[in-house]
């Protein structure tokens, strides 16, 4: 029988990688006071989410041994497990910066931290760095190392094209509604998003146990991706919706002008004189604008148009995972899990 593994065990595999990462650090003779800067880094940037992705990887590989995994198995499947962890933790200090955000799981975005501001930047490419580190360090004689590796940089590049497309369709103080479409809302979040956080930790979990065949990868990533693509419009229904206190930061998108899931279902809805409201106050660094946006959101119904759009994708995906061939070692309880971890999440 599987089993599902706990925050709290998942996290007891990271003092471990730690040490390894500061050890790798230090045989460069690093001097100390920058040894401890990338322990804190490591520690505030990569500790205190959910880790939905992370443990992502045991939970997989456990559904698809179809028992709980011994020791080395657990290990190998949560370091890959953190490694997603530290990739997506390269991505939040950095997007945090582009965003100009305030917050981030409940505490200041780290770029905001006494005496860190731009050393973030650098931060953030030492924590991308430290996947690469732990890979070859326990990877190195793996089978699907070559695998591995390349899956990081792709899944990386990809997510780099949709932060592209995210920010290039929402320059600063230039609002141009034109520029929204759902089919470049689509783009941005298959490859800011769902990459990284849907594909990524199955198909990791696929290459440890040898079978990311061609035909296993692509039907994952037939699932994975519309999932991730729901995972995105929840984070945009939340950015508007969600409570600070449950999501941990505050949302940004109005004001950042962002080509959000709400913007376009807004558009699509707005008569003439509610595309004037949007027009006049989309996208400025104003409360008051903002709060403007948010009255129309709230005109549009846009909470119900949100809850009408889960139940249908929620349906679709199911019926996805129905169709799945089992045949190559896939199995359907892995894609169950993850839309269970996500679906009507608040957080
Ligand atoms: C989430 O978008 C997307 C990312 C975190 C990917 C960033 C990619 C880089 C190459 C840096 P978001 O801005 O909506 O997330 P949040 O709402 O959590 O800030
Ligand atoms: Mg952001
Ligand atoms: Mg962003
Ligand atoms: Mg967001």
């Amino acid at each position: 029988m599987a089993q599902r593994t706990t925050l709290q065990e998942f996290e007891a595999v990271f003092p471990k990688l730690e040490e390894a990462l500061l050890d790798h650090a230090k045989s460069y003779k690093l001097p100390q006071e920058q040894l401890d800067w990338y322990k804190k880094s490591l520690n505030i940037n990569t500790l205190g989410g959910k880790c939905n992705r992370g443990m992502s990887v045991p939970d997989s590989v456990s559904l698809l041994l179809n028992k709980k995994l011994d020791e080395d198995e657990y290990f190998k499947a949560a370091t890959l497990g953190w490694m997603t962890e530290l990739l997506q933790a390269f991505f939040l200090v950095s997007d945090d910066i582009m965003d100009s955000s305030i917050t981030r799981r409940g505490k200041p975005c780290w770029y905001l931290h006494e005496g860190v501001g731009m050393v973030a930047i650098n931060d953030a490419f030492m924590l991308e760095a430290a996947i690469y580190t732990l890979l070859k360090k326990y990877f190195r004689s793996h089978p699907a190392y070559v695998e591995l590796l390349e899956l990081f940089h792709e899944v990386t590049f990809q997510t780099e094209l949709g932060q592209l497309c995210d920010l290039l369709t929402a320059p600063e103080d230039k609002v141009n509604l034109d520029n929204f479409s759902m089919e470049k809302y689509r783009f941005i979040v298959v490859y800011k998003t769902a990459y990284y956080s849907f594909y990524l930790p199955v198909a990791l979990a696929l290459h440890q146990l040898n079978i990311g065949t061609p035909k296993n990868l692509k039907q994952a990533e037939e699932i994975l991706i519309p999932m991730g693509e729901y995972f995105q419009v929840q984070d945009d229904y939340l950015d508007n919706f969600g409570l600070p206190e449950h999501i941990g930061k505050i949302g940004t998108d109005i004001m950042d002008n962002k080509c959000s899931w709400l913007v376009n279902q807004a558009l699509a809805i707005a008569t003439p004189e509610q595309r004037k409201v949007l027009e006049e106050n989309y996208g400025h660094k104003d409360k008051t604008k903002e709060a403007a946006v948010k009255k129309l959101y709230d005109e549009l119904q846009l909470e119900q148009r949100y809850k009408d759009y889960e139940e249908k994708v929620v349906g679709e995906i199911w019926e996805k995972i129905s169709a799945l061939d089992e045949s190559d070692g896939l199995k359907k309880e892995v894609f169950e899990a993850f839309l269970a971890k996500i679906y009507k999440r608040s957080k």
